[in-house]
């Protein structure tokens, strides 16, 4: 059973061309030379889920270099081996062993967790482009774990990896995590392990250029390794089926290959230990069973485990994968959300993942923190904006009793007729949905927000939600929808492709009279349930006036009086996420009142300071 023959991801050695003779000018003519890495891309095909295994962390120091050029990708930075430079057999533009530092996780434009307190590298703030993350990984071959995966959280935003001077495989995508196998390229003893990563903003790209939040740069999640057995379970979900008996588990098991072998999956508290045959690498299977369900006041979990037999030794169990799992039902029936049969009211916010000190990197205590404070707002729901967040946020609202929408950052003018763009989006998703679909608090998918109703974008749009649901068909799907602006009403093409309608409007703030959104309220007939996806206005903490002049405190609050006493009134609305939690950086954003934030938060940005539209929203939440 074993070969793990990874064709895509062999080194692009040509042995003719390294012996012919070098022109060392041959790369200042070279405009093509990111062809030489234009494959191997890292999919969610290849996401192993760590599953509780232990792992070796690759946090920590790095050496670091800028490279707003792209010398390193142009002239192969990564094939020089670190020597010292007597013994430099030509001139180098660049040392791999040398140069500047920098902390994984972290991100080059903000400060690193445990060093927020020292200054900032200035010229790295605002920095849009390439850089090398260099370091040695010594490695020890264990017989028994012959294969050696790379997990990456999530770099922003191409990462492309370089092992002992081979390019192995490139990720796009800032917020989802991927996995590269280094195994037949890794030495006993000391290897050589670099990234570049690039945060450039472009068209092609998801998002694009243009967008309404901090372009961060660098691996700002956790790295490590797997050491697997030749065959491991690369991924696998148990959910309860949606069918409203309550009373099956669908399962479901992805192996490294396509080989047959014999699985467990044992849910102790249930009793269940079921012997599970694989075929070809996969099993999708229904099991029997009762279990207590997550809820709301009572987020019950189950340990599930499964264990992978040894082909030859049926006894012995070669692999384990373990997880943590809330059995629950969501479900839409006509313009209501029933969580567990019951219709349930969302009573949400809006969250980005963004700290002034930290930028993307979220810390456990950070995350905590978020939940408190949309607990004190009275808070059921938070819309994770807008992209995926670290994965410890849905396990915490797992934990906690609280329901998020998830969403990958297909936003505003997207490129929707470039088939790579669609490619990326469409990874983007399925590496989120395999990240979470264990997660009982995530109830809905979000493929995109505000983006203009055209042909290119609901054949890009209906693509995604259709992608989402051959993976995970027990959540919903959904999108932050415009409203039709000629009839003046709830109605997009792409809603026939959803099962829930976001609504972005901001009455009272861009377009500053309430009398649209009555009339929008009037005019709409949704066939599905509606949530006020975005609603809100900027303030700016302390800052005091009268409820008509823009940016206080004052006209925030009356904005969303105004706003609850409309929506209140639309029945098949069935919850909201005002726009949002806490003022976040954004470079659009720089008038006086603004400097570089969006103050549409109800807190500011230290994450403490409540402004006055905090208590209206929280005293309409806790009569609902
Ligand atoms: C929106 C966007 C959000 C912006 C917000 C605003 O509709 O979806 O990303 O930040 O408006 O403040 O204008």
């Amino acid at each position: 059973m074993t070969h793990h023959k990874n064709s895509e991801t062999s080194a692009v050695m040509d042995p003719i061309a390294s012996m012919a003779p070098i022109d060392p000018f041959a790369h200042l003519h070279d405009e093509d030379y990111l062809q030489r890495f234009d494959h191997a891309f890292a999919t969610h095909e290849q996401l192993v889920c760590p599953g509780g295994r232990s792992t070796q962390s690759l946090d920590g120091v790095w050496h670091f270099t800028l490279d707003l050029f792209d010398e390193g990708l142009r002239q192969k930075w990564f094939e020089d081996t670190p020597t010292p430079a007597p013994q430099w057999p030509k001139p180098r533009d660049y040392d791999a062993g040398q140069g500047e530092h920098i902390t994984i996780p972290s991100c080059w434009t903000a400060h690193h967790a445990e060093h927020a307190n020292q200054p900032q590298r200035a010229n790295w703030a605002y920095f849009e482009g390439g850089a090398w993350y260099t370091r040695t990984l010594h490695h020890t071959p264990n017989p028994d774990k012959p294969r050696t995966i790379l997990h990456i959280g999530a770099a922003n935003y191409q990462a492309r990896i370089f092992l002992n001077g081979l390019f192995l495989g490139t990720h796009l995508g800032g917020s989802t995590p991927f996995c590269v196998e280094l195994s037949r390229h890794l030495h006993a003893g000391d290897n050589r392990l670099q990234i570049h990563v690039d945060n450039r903003r472009e068209r092609q790209r998801v998002p694009m250029n243009h967008f309404d939040w901090f372009n961060h740069g660098g691996i700002y999640r956790e790295m490590q390794l797997l050491s697997l057995p030749d065959v491991f379970i690369r991924d696998a979900s148990v959910q309860l089926k949606p069918d409203g008996t309550y009373s099956t588990l669908l399962a479901d098991v992805t192996l490294s290959d396509a080989v047959h072998a014999q699985a467990t999956l044992h849910i102790d508290e249930l009793g269940i230990h079921h012997s599970v045959p694989i075929h070809a690498g996969r099993a999708q299977l229904e099991i029997a069973a009762r279990p207590e369900l997550w809820t709301l006041d009572a987020p019950k979990r189950y340990t599930v485990r499964w264990e992978l037999h040894h082909a030859n030794v049926i006894a012995h169990i070669s692999d384990t994968h373990t997880d943590l799992i809330g059995f629950r039902e969501i479900r839409a029936d006509g313009q209501k959300i029933l969580l567990n049969g019951q219709s349930i009211y969302l009573k949400g916010i809006c969250v980005h993942e963004d700290d002034t000190l930290l930028g993307k990197v979220s810390t456990e205590a950070d995350v905590r923190q978020r939940f408190a404070d949309a607990r004190a707002l009275g808070c059921n729901f938070l819309r994770l904006s807008h992209y995926p967040h670290h994965g410890h946020v849905a396990r915490i609202a797992d934990e906690l009793g609280f329901l998020l929408w998830e969403e990958i950052p297909v936003y505003w003018a997207i490129d929707f007729a470039n088939p790579r763009t669609l490619f990326d989006a469409r990874n983007q998703m399925l590496e989120l949905v395999r990240r979470d679909r264990n997660r009982a608090s995530v109830i809905l998918w979000g493929v995109g927000n505000e983006n203009e109703d055209s042909d290119a974008r609901l054949a890009f749009m209906s693509d995604l939600a259709h992608s989402v649901k051959g993976l995970d068909s027990t959540r919903l799907v959904g999108a932050a929808c415009l409203i039709n602006r000629e009839k003046f009403c709830i109605e997009d093409r792409l809603t026939a492709h959803i099962d829930v309608i976001g609504i972005n409007e901001y009455f009272g703030w861009y377009e500053p009279d309430f009398c649209g959104l009555k009339k929008l309220l009037h005019a709409s007939a949704p066939d599905k349930p509606v949530i006020i996806s975005e609603t809100g206005a900027d303030a700016m903490a302390g800052h005091h006036g009268k409820p008509t002049e823009f940016y206080t405190e004052e006209c925030q609050a009356a904005v969303y009086a105004q706003q609850i006493k409309h929506l209140e009134k639309a029945p098949y609305v069935c919850g909201m996420t005002p726009w949002l939690l806490y003022d976040f950086r954004s470079e659009r954003r720089q008038t006086v009142f603004n400097q570089g934030f969006n103050r549409k938060g109800l807190i500011a940005e230290d994450k403490k300071t409540r402004k006055q539209a905090f208590d209206v929203l929280a005293r309409y939440y806790r009569s609902k």
